[in-house]
């Protein structure tokens, strides 16, 4: 790590210790996500990490950006993927295809926490399918009629702006991946309608919502690039979103692993403490080892981004073992503190709650093997 990327992962870290941990259990109970805090990430620039500097935003280096998002998630699993999901996915993707007008009017607002956003591609029958969805956009005067109905969307209620996919193409005309455009919504628009919110295992506070398009108007100005290509700007959008995915596993394993190591060395059994049975010595070991693993996989795909290399398999294989890693250190956190462990009084029984979404939103572990697989024909 260089100094600057040690001194904002330093600032994530306080900020998480004094303003997110103490509230998770809270926040987690009451199944609320703390709009305020957006507004604090917001002031330390942590809503505008990858946006540059004239939009805003810090500018950083996807490094730093994750290994910041690392230690929100280590103080609040919820906090961590609103923040993923805004900094890696719409902020990325009008950097990429917006217009100087797109940036000028989006990226200012989301890059200081204005503006939180989100990203919707799932539809209740378009999951792994993704191309498959059935929202559909009608050409109209001077922009696009969207009716429709998405599924899952993180920020989807609470948010101020979406990216929405839609099939732009016609029924006599279907064009599979390569007929669907990318839209930018804002949520207030007449038309955009929040569903209810969904009721989830884990990641109790982060809003998660059905949105439906009812005869939603959206002008020429805010469709993203070229108005076919919208499936595909999602890929590459996912290949930020899915690093930024494994960040937030990462942290939660961080936790499991932390909360693991203090417990098995106060609790006593059989006049001794844990920490002292070889049993629990190899469990820690195994815990440690993966979540080390875990993070130098992320620190590569990171590299590779930074570096400018394409990042589809890399940051796939980030997802997969920080969030399998993720699944199996809370898990094995649960059985340190045993019977304690099942109780919500401690903290590991949310973080073994958080861990699960991670193997399957942005994308399943399945998705992520068949993404990896297909890249190693194509390398
Ligand atoms: N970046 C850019 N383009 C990509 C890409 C990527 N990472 N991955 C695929 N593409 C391109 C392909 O090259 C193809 O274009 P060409 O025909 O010109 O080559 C196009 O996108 C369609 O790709 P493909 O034919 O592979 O599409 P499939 O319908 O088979 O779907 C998977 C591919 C399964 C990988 C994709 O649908 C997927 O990732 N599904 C999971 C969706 C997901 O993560 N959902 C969670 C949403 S957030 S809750």
């Amino acid at each position: 790590m260089t100094p600057e990327q040690q001194q904002i992962r330093d600032l994530a870290r306080e900020f998480a210790r004094n303003e997110l941990r103490p509230h998770a259990e809270e926040w987690d109970r009451e199944a609320r996500f703390p709009r305020e805090v957006v507004q604090a990430l917001g002031e330390l620039g942590f809503m505008g990490m990858l946006i540059p500097e004239e939009y805003d935003g810090l500018g950083l280096d996807a490094t730093s950006y994750l290994l910041a998002l690392e230690q929100v998630a280590w103080g609040d699993a919820s906090v961590a993927v609103a923040m993923s999901v805004h900094n890696s996915l719409p902020t990325q993707m009008i950097l990429a295809q917006g217009t100087a007008e797109q940036k000028e009017r989006f990226l200012r607002p989301m890059a200081r926490g204005e503006w939180l956003g989100a990203f919707s591609l799932s539809e209740p029958d378009a999951g792994s399918d993704a191309a498959s969805l059935t929202a559909q956009a009608v050409r109209a005067d001077g922009g696009w009629v969207l009716n429709g109905a998405k599924a899952w969307v993180t920020n989807g209620g609470m948010g101020d702006v979406v990216i929405a996919m839609c099939r732009t193409d016609t029924p006599d005309d279907r064009r599979g991946a390569k007929g669907i455009g990318a839209f930018i919504l804002r949520t207030d628009a007449e038309g955009y309608l929040v569903g209810k919110k969904e009721d989830k295992m884990g990641q109790r506070a982060s809003e998660t919502v059905g949105i439906a398009f009812r005869d939603l108007f959206v002008p020429d100005g805010q469709v993203l690039g070229d108005p076919s290509m919208g499936f595909i700007y999602a890929l590459q959008g996912l290949d930020n979103g899915r690093m930024g995915i494994a960040a937030v596993a990462l942290g939660i394993a961080q936790a499991a692993l932390e909360h693991a190591v203090a417990y098995a060395g106060e609790r006593k059994q059989f006049g001794r403490p844990l920490r002292d049975f070889q049993g629990m010595q190899f469990k820690l070991a195994d815990m440690a080892v993966r979540v080390e693993a875990a993070r130098a996989l992320l620190v590569q795909a990171a590299a590779a981004k930074d570096a400018g290399e394409p990042v589809t398999r890399a940051a796939s294989v980030a997802k997969l073992f920080c969030t399998e890693t993720a699944m199996q250190v809370t898990t094995q956190a649960v059985q340190v503190f045993g019977g304690y462990g099942y109780m919500k009084e401690y903290p590991v029984e949310r973080l073994f709650r958080d861990a699960k979404v991670t193997e399957i939103y942005e994308g399943t572990s399945e998705i992520q093997r068949t993404v990896i697989a297909r890249e190693l024909y194509r390398a």
